[in-house]
């Protein structure tokens, strides 16, 4: 039996299902969240999903109105989750519940009784794409959530974690009656006018160093307050950055409301991304990771990650 026909079997198992992902959801975490947990529903279960703050408005047409109230759940099941931290507020009420781990990170720490982590799928999105296909699970709306969890991962399908296994998932979704150019409009051609400011701070107030390989921002929450914008606006920050000419590296770093920042970095072709971040206690993938750090000069921390390109 393999990972996909065990859970399969657990969710046949049990009675309620309790589907958590991670803080600052994307659209992966949205997208497998909620395709999992119609497969919960097409086996007859309840379902439901949390994550530490909702989904965000630019994801918000992904997520369907289902009853949210659930008898007491008998499975919990994490997809996207790398780390306990990521779970943010839920963390202390479910990461010693949780019976099923569904995650794709490189760096992905143990919790969880089953663990299913593959850091070669693009997406968490692949992997439960494997489970709703055992199940059986192949209807229009499975797909959409499916394919947009996917192309957000892979920033449709150009980062270098889209995989042969990618492309072959995206032509079964097609088939499976995905909408690929609303989805892609919905999640690429859809910004606020607040990320639209948000973007035009991070163009405006940019650094560069190590002869134009690094690239970095610094996000006070000053700044944030002053245009208008919210946190979930700067989330392309360090990806915008990475697309310059020249750029290796890219860091973003958001203050937060207590004051510490939330470093988000992208790299092109050599710095390892998750490595880095892992020296900070943060984690993710190798041109994609993050860390949440505490620093009375963030400039000078960013400049000293910066050295792994001197
Ligand atoms: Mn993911």
């Amino acid at each position: 039996m393999n990972k996909a026909e065990l859970i399969i079997e657990k969710i046949k198992a049990s009675r309620a299902v309790r589907i958590l992902t991670h803080a600052r959801a994307d659209g992966d975490a949205i997208g497998s969240a909620y395709a999992l947990a119609r497969i919960c529903r097409a086996l007859g279960k309840q379902a439901a999903v949390s994550s530490d703050g909702g989904a965000p408005d630019r994801l918000k047409f992904l997520v369907e109105e289902v009853p949210t109230t659930l008898m007491a759940e008998d499975l919990v099941i994490s997809v996207d989750v790398a780390s306990p931290e990521q779970l943010g507020e839920l963390k202390d009420e479910w990461v010693d519940k949780v019976d099923i781990k569904i995650d794709h990170h490189r760096i992905s720490p143990d919790f969880g009784k089953v663990q299913w982590v593959e850091p070669t799928a693009a997406a968490a999105g692949e992997l439960v794409f494997e489970i709703a296909k055992a199940a059986g699970v192949t209807d229009s709306v499975t797909a959409d959530l499916l394919y947009a969890a996917i192309t957000s991962d892979t920033g449709s399908f150009k980062y270098s974690n889209t995989s042969e296994r990618t492309f072959g998932i995206a032509k079964e979704l097609k088939a499976w009656g995905a909408d690929t150019a609303r989805i892609s409009e919905k999640l690429f051609e859809n910004m606020s006018v607040r990320e639209a400011r948000a973007d035009g701070y991070i163009y405006s107030n940019m650094k560069f160093a190590f002869g134009g390989r690094l690239a970095y921002v610094v996000i006070t929450k000053a700044s944030k307050d002053a245009l208008g914008t919210l946190d979930e606006d700067y989330g392309n920050a360090s990806s915008l950055l990475r697309g310059i000419e020249g750029v290796e590296l890219a860091i973003a770093a958001k203050e937060n409301d207590d004051g510490s920042y939330k470093l988000s970095t992208r790299s092109k072709e050599q710095v390892d991304c998750a490595a880095l971040c892992a020296t900070l206690g943060g984690g993710g993938h190798v041109r994609a990771a993050g860390a949440t750090v505490c620093s009375d000069d963030i400039e000078g921390l960013i400049l000293s990650l910066g050295e792994v390109l001197a």
